[in-house]
């Protein structure tokens, strides 16, 4: 009875550059999910100069997470307009403690998928990475450049390197990483939804995470390509 079945929540986690908004690109194109991610959604804020973006920005452009507030109210927001029934993948967030309680009062997370890459790896990977800033697409000198160089492949706009990709930046976030969001994967391994990828590549940890969401996504409707 598919009618029945109730919606997937899922989060994937771990470190800048680990990978997330790649593995989530590829996620959303083979699986029924929505991807929301919280970086993106900050940098929109940004863009738009909203009293949010604004407020976000000091802290983004210095290697720091965002207020708990600020972050819980941006993101309950956004799947509260999700029509119900939506299998969601939360893509950094949450990023604290305070956060995956605030988040768990409201919603019940059926699974976490996190990537753990060695920080070495990521230093090397921020460097190289360019964005498509409205739509999040992420770009890789080496790994999967762009068709054009400097341009995006869908939309032909220009792809930008991310103010906080700067390797001092970048060290900054790896600490806030391992002080703050590091804790939270000892929150869900207690409730035993845990489920970590080690690698270097991602071509290499994929499929094992599309393996494991075959498990979950049982439904030949959630699979796109079934
Ligand atoms: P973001 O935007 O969430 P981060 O730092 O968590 O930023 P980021 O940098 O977006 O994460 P990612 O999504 O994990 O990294 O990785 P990615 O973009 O897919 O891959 C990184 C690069 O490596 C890309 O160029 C990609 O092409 C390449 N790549 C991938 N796989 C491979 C591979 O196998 N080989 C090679 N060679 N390359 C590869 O958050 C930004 C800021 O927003 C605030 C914080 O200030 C944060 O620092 N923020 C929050 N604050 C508070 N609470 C929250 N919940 C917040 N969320 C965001
Ligand atoms: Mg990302």
């Amino acid at each position: 009875a598919s009618s029945l079945r109730r919606a997937v929540h899922a989060i994937i986690m771990g470190p800048p550059g680990s990978g997330k908004g790649t593995v989530s690109s590829r996620i959303v194109r083979d699986f029924d999910m929505r991807h929301l991610s919280s970086g993106d959604l900050l940098r929109a804020e940004i863009a738009s100069k909203s009293a949010c973006g604004i407020e976000a920005e000091k802290y983004i452009t210095t290697g720091k997470l965002a207020p708990d507030t600020l972050m819980v109210d941006l993101i309950l927001s956004q799947l509260q307009k999700l029509p119900s029934g939506t299998n969601w993948l939360l893509d950094g967030f949450p990023r604290s403690l305070g956060q995956a309680e605030s988040l768990s009062e409201k919603e019940k997370v059926d699974f976490v998928i996190n990537l753990d890459v060695p920080f070495d790896t990521i230093c090397e990977r921020l460097s190289g990475r360019w964005t498509h800033l409205p739509s999040g697409r992420v770009y890789n000198v080496g790994f999967n450049p762009p068709k054009v160089a400097g341009i995006d492949d869908i939309t032909g706009e220009p792809l930008v390197q991310r103010e906080d990709d700067k390797i001092e930046t970048v060290h900054k976030r790896l600490q806030t990483y391992q002080t703050q969001t590091l804790p939270l994967l000892e929150f869900y391994r207690k409730r035993n939804i845990l489920h970590s990828y080690s690698g270097t590549k991602t071509d290499e940890i994929w499929p094992n995470v599309k393996a494991f969401l075959e498990t979950i996504l049982v439904d030949p409707k959630q699979r796109r390509h079934a």
